[in-house]
């Protein structure tokens, strides 16, 4: 392992799954397109070789192409950042490597800045960019990029979430997980995503597997009674109370509840929630 912890290329991803760097990519492969732009390459591929995108990969159905931003640097210690302009700590990414980078490989646009200042990436823009034929992204590290990037070269940024990382690889991984399971393929057979987390703009129902009991704690009774109606009608009330508890934000976004649902939690001896948007839950 290098200083950086990047490894040769006969070492790179788990063995019996072959990986390639972006010049080794077969030329056409079928599903979506993403280009990741970084200086910690290896940080990126090493992560999404494995598991469920490391798969997706190799079937062809996940075309990721990972770029290392400082191939392109052009002075002799192949530099990427500079110091601000008005002065302040830190670096900032420099304009030239991460420009002819992008110009030399000509990737599938929208291309996006992954900050903190971005469009919040939730579910609904996972759907949106599993439904195109591909888009890429642009990891910053340092305190961030040369403003002329975000304005004349990417096309918006993304946000994964209200906190600050060290780099936007992390954030990268996250948007091409979320969108790469998305892609029709991926998952296993018989997975569906009709009936996950937010897809109705709830949480899921809680699952249960084998043992029926489990140090005293016992699985509910319904799961067990073979009434599929039932379960049905179990679940929809049991995702409803879990995300009333949790995320009271995500009922009012739906516009609450409808008086059917009222009666569903009833029903099923679930409290209804307080009538105003009741802030969501400090940590226990
Ligand atoms: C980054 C300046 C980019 O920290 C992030 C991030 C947080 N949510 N979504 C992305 O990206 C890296 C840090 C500082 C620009």
């Amino acid at each position: 392992m290098g200083w950086n912890g990047r490894c040769g290329p006969a070492h790179r991803g788990c063995p019996g799954i072959s990986t390639y760097r972006a010049s080794e990519t077969p030329a056409k492969l079928g599903g979506v397109r993403i280009d990741v732009f970084s200086i910690f390459p290896e940080s990126v591929d090493s992560y999404l070789d494995t598991s469920l995108m490391g798969k997706a990969r190799l079937r062809g159905l996940l075309d990721l192409r990972v770029h290392d931003v400082r191939e392109y640097a052009t002075d002799t210690h192949r530099s990427v950042d500079g110091t601000p302009f008005g002065g302040g700590a830190g670096m900032v990414m420099s304009p030239e490597p991460v420009f002819a980078c992008i110009e030399a490989v000509q990737p599938r646009r929208p291309l996006f800045v992954l900050s903190p200042a971005g469009r919040p990436f939730t579910q609904d823009v996972a759907d949106e960019l599993a439904a195109t034929d591909g888009f890429s992204l642009l990891c910053g590290r340092y305190e961030g990029f040369d403003q002329r990037i975000v304005d004349h070269v990417a096309d918006g940024e993304l946000s994964i979430g209200d906190y600050v990382l060290a780099g936007g690889e992390l954030a990268a991984c996250v948007v091409v997980e979320a969108v790469g399971r998305l892609v029709p393929g991926v998952l296993g057979n018989d997975a569906s995503t009709d009936d996950e987390s937010f897809r109705h703009g709830l949480l899921e129902y809680p699952q249960y597997t084998r043992p029926a009991t489990f140090r005293g704690w016992e699985v509910p009774d319904v799961l067990r009674s073979g009434d599929h109606a039932k379960i049905g009608r179990w679940r929809q009330a049991a995702a409803l109370d879990r995300t009333i508890r949790a995320r009271p934000d995500l009922i009012v976004l739906r516009g609450g509840l409808s008086s059917a649902e009222e009666h569903l939690l009833a029903e099923h001896g679930y409290p209804l929630p307080a009538p105003e948007n009741a802030p969501a839950q400090d940590l226990p």
